[in-house]
């Protein structure tokens, strides 16, 4: 191709996406946007639906992301359609102010934007291949609970023993101390303004296709996948809100 050709080419190519951004569709494109601030999203994986395999299987993890959590979002943001200004704050802030929501909608919106909430850390908190612990969540565990193991010992213990559908969590609570508890369904711990920073999974979704009843087996295979990175910036900024 000759400069003269290119320059045409160039142009023409230039006039093409003048053509398709005219003012109507400039418009169009704000107003769907602005529409996306008044409803919560599914989250997009930072890695792919096959990438935590062996330990979390692939067909787990499309159903689980794909349908369990989509559905999550989909009732939350059906609960509050009639409420629309509730939606305009972060999914945390909606969890930590649950008793400015309505009552007829507030069992919904625990459960639902808990379920958003509890499965977006959920996934941020895997890596492939996992990542080591330390900096100063390392630090903050060993203080509080004596030791890592020990403190690896006790959100195990946590969620194995969950009975039924729940989560173990290591938060940051309102005093600023981490604590390993669980907690029932999809209640968040920011329903009582402590901030997780790292949960797991223990519904029967989250495992029964590869691992059945065997939850414990599930649990040990997750701690080869879990991004302590990740954790220890989420530790950092909780301490510092
Ligand atoms: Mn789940």
């Amino acid at each position: 191709m000759n400069r003269r050709n290119f320059l045409i080419t160039g142009s023409t190519a230039i006039a093409g996406i003048l053509a398709v951004k005219n003012p109507l569709s400039l418009y169009a494109d704000q107003h769907e946007a602005h529409d996306h601030t008044h409803s919560y999203e599914l989250p997009k994986l930072r890695y792919a639906y096959d990438a935590l395999e062996p330990h979390i299987d692939k067909r787990t993890m499309e159903i689980h992301h794909g349908k369990h959590h989509q559905g999550y979002v989909n009732k939350l943001n059906a609960a509050l359609a009639k409420y629309h200004d509730l939606s305009d704050q972060s999914i945390e802030s909606l969890l930590r102010n649950i008793g400015k929501v309505p009552k007829d909608i507030m069992q919904t919106v625990v459960n639902n934007a808990g379920g958003h909430a509890n499965h977006t850390l959920f996934w941020s908190t895997m890596i492939p291949n996992g990542r080591q612990l330390s900096g100063k969540v390392a630090e903050a565990m060993q203080a509080t609970f004596g030791s890592i193991d020990k403190a690896k010992e006790q959100f195990v213990t946590i969620a194995k023993s969950q009975f039924g559908s729940g989560w173990a969590w290591l938060v940051v609570n309102d005093k600023k101390k981490l604590q390993i508890y669980g907690t029932k369904n999809q209640d968040s711990p920011h329903l009582l303004k402590h901030t997780p920073i790292l949960g797991l999974d223990v519904w029967e979704h989250a495992y029964y296709l590869k691992y059945q009843n065997r939850r414990a087996d599930y649990i040990n295979a997750w701690q080869n996948v879990v991004n302590w990175k990740q954790v220890n910036l989420n530790y950092v900024a909780a301490m510092k809100a």
